[in-house]
């Protein structure tokens, strides 16, 4: 993993902008080549590489996004998708957003029995009037068009993390558990991740195509062992996900209660469209959920991250632990985010 200051002076630095493009309004002119695709935690490389496949080819960013948000739930440990840890009581409920370069967007809240909400997402935002189905409603929809109903189980991991968390129930969100090791020797590692594998809770994947145009996805099995019935920010647009196409795009990970709050990633673009730059951007955007409650954000953890219509990225979280991966033409890496907190 790369730590650096300022990630635009790193790598792979193209100027992309044409004279009077607007982006060079907003103080940066240079960015990382496109096609480009950056997702949340050193687990979003894996996403990346499914969105890669598709932005070599010429693909579009939204087929790109879908693809990146459909490997992450298709992976089988303790992810994203029917095999993550489940509610309190028992239930794997998912939330999955996308929009694209037209301010398209659909979402699946609360849903149930299905594989791959993000599709089902990109299916409500292409084929309904709608932006947004919950629940119930939204596995009927998913069934409707063509969506198989799984049986509903929990995976081996995720029984065995539940039976471990209800002996005390008390819901407390560890910060950073995506980018805990499973079996870390770390004392403060959770012991109900038997092999060692990355962990990850949200898979958040924003990309800029050949064609310079912008989507993003957003997919998570939500907080572990939150109240059945709790839908965080990523499934919300404008809170865990936002695109623009003349300005950027952004998306989030972490506790979703704060990003709902201060309407994370809509803030960001719109910070972003009045001049700052996609780091100072989700800098300001930490610093409201901070200044908020500072006592509370000490032990929280949000991480934001964001592109430019440029090819600029940024990122930004609360705590240090926080990373993101890039990957385009001449990148393939992780990178950890600035944080408020040292
Ligand atoms: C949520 N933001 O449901 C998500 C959780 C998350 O890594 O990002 N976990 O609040």
């Amino acid at each position: 993993m790369t730590n650096r200051r300022e990630f635009l002076k790193s790598a792979a630095l193209l100027p992309l902008v044409a004279a009077g493009n607007p982006i060079e309004a907003l103080g940066t002119a240079a960015g990382f080549a496109r096609p480009l695709v950056v997702s949340t935690w050193d687990s979003g490389i894996r996403a990346n590489a499914a969105a890669w496949k598709v932005l070599k080819a010429k693909g579009t960013a939204l087929d790109a996004v879908e693809a990146a948000a459909r490997s992450a739930e298709d992976e089988v440990s303790c992810c994203v998708g029917l095999d993550a840890y489940p509610d309190r009581d028992g239930f794997v409920t998912l939330d999955a957003s996308i929009m694209d370069h037209k301010a398209n967007c659909g979402s699946v809240v609360f849903m149930r029995h299905i594989k791959n909400p993000i599709s089902v997402a990109r299916k409500v935002m292409e084929t309904t009037k709608h932006v947004l189905l919950a629940g119930d409603g939204a596995t009927q929809f998913a069934i409707e068009n063509g969506f198989e109903r799984m049986p509903e189980r929990l995976s081996a991991d995720a029984e065995k993390a539940w039976k471990e968390w209800l002996k005390d129930s008390k819901y407390k969100p560890v910060v950073n558990i995506e980018n805990r090791k499973v079996g870390s020797n770390s004392p403060s590692a959770p012991t109900f991740f038997p092999n060692g594998e990355p962990n990850h809770d949200t898979m958040g994947t924003i990309a800029l195509d050949a064609r310079a145009n912008l989507s993003g996805a957003c997919t998570t099995s939500g907080m572990a062992f939150k109240m059945h019935g709790r839908v965080g920010d990523s499934a919300i647009i404008g809170a865990g996900l936002f695109v623009d196409n003349n300005v950027g795009a952004a998306t989030s990970s972490g506790v979703g209660e704060e990003v709902i709050r201060i309407c994370g990633t809509h803030l960001i673009i719109e910070l972003m469209r009045f001049g700052y730059s996609p780091t100072k951007a989700c800098m300001e955007a930490v610093k409201r959920i901070v200044n908020r409650d500072s006592a509370a954000a000490k032990d929280l953890q949000v991480g934001f991250v964001a592109i430019a219509k440029n090819g600029a990225v940024g990122a930004y979280s609360v705590q240090k632990g926080f990373t993101y991966s890039v990957t385009n033409a001449t990148t393939n890496e992780t990178f950890s985010a600035k944080s408020h907190f040292k």
